[in-house]
């Protein structure tokens, strides 16, 4: 019975780490838009350097404008993005990169241009962190 319970106990242990995480947002930027174009997306690296696993579990952009977490993947040449309905698992001690081609914040129904050098809020919802404010600078690091 003991090692039985070590056993789930070590399970438990490598699943998932609930000491306290604690995330580091950093390189936040979007694309500006073309005219006409009303979506955009968002990229930043979040570090979680605490000793918690984390999940971002959605983002919010002032009205009229909506985000959401999306996926991209590419099949047969031809690349497609969904959306992440679990959110975005944040492992203590790992980096998770949004970026191009990748795991990306979409923002979509624009009510006005992002021009380069703008900067838009977002916030950013964690399961255990709570919500988190992060300017994103528009047009940095897209050219
Ligand atoms: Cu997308």
């Amino acid at each position: 019975m003991k090692r039985i319970l070590l056993a789930a106990l070590l399970l438990l242990a490598s699943c998932s780490k609930s000491g306290t995480p604690d995330l580091q947002i950093s390189g936040a930027w979007a694309r500006e838009t073309v005219p006409g174009q009303t979506a955009t997306a968002a990229y930043m690296t979040i570090h979680n350097r605490g000793t918690g696993d984390d999940r971002l579990i959605s983002v919010e952009v002032a009205a009229p404008a909506k985000a959401m977490l999306h996926a991209s993947e590419s099949s047969d040449g031809v690349s497609r993005m969904r959306e992440m309905g679990g959110g975005l698992d944040l492992p203590a001690g790992a980096a998770a990169q949004l970026k191009p081609g990748g795991t990306h914040v979409m923002i979509t129904g624009l009510g006005a241009p992002l021009r380069a050098r703008d900067v838009m809020k977002l916030r950013l919802r964690f399961e255990k962190s709570g919500p988190s404010d992060v300017d994103v600078a528009v047009g940095a690091g897209g050219r």
